[in-house]
């Protein structure tokens, strides 16, 4: 009996490792190439630079947007992306081009979380109308538009893999 408990525990732990393994393999190969996963979305960092019209064009090609930060977490993960690009700026998807001072992201959602750097949004003279993170400064900044930097893309996944 005591062997047969064996066998059963044994099976178990293959089946279990195993699966934990099928998990892993199904999370990385869920993105696309040179796309990494978190927390159900892809995500691409640019080796480029462009103004942030252009950026969001480039991510609305490859059938994602510039990213949206609705999460502490996703703040965190989108400063880690930015400096293992080793960029010191990055475009986000957020603007108050459409009226002045009303902060959006580009899905049409409000902030409901917010992580503006100290003094910021300030508007600077001539007017800031795009959002960017710069991970020095733990923070979001409104910026011109027309300044050309890396951005990053995000795009949801239809799958969640549990536990990862
Ligand atoms: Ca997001
Ligand atoms: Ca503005
Ligand atoms: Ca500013």
């Amino acid at each position: 009996a005591a062997s047969w408990l064996l066998l059963q525990q044994f099976k178990f732990n293959c089946f279990s490792s195993g699966f934990n393994k099928l998990l892993i393999y199904m999370a990385s190969h869920i993105c696309p190439d040179g796309w990494t996963y978190f927390s159900s979305s892809c995500y691409f960092m640019s080796s480029e630079s462009k103004s942030w019209d252009e950026s969001r064009k480039d991510c609305q090609g490859r059938g994602a947007d510039l990213v949206i930060i609705n999460s502490r977490e996703e703040n965190v993960r989108g400063l880690e992306i930015s400096s293992h690009i080793k960029a010191e700026q990055i475009w986000i998807g957020l603007s108050d081009q459409e009226t002045e001072g009303e902060w959006k992201w580009m899905d049409g959602s409000s902030l409901s979380y917010r992580s503006w750097a100290k003094g910021q949004p300030d508007d600077a003279p001539g007017g800031e109308d795009c959002g960017e993170v710069r991970p020095e400064r733990d923070g979001w900044n409104d910026l011109f538009c027309t300044h050309s930097q890396q951005w990053v893309c995000e795009k949801k996944t239809p799958v969640h893999p549990v536990g990862i």
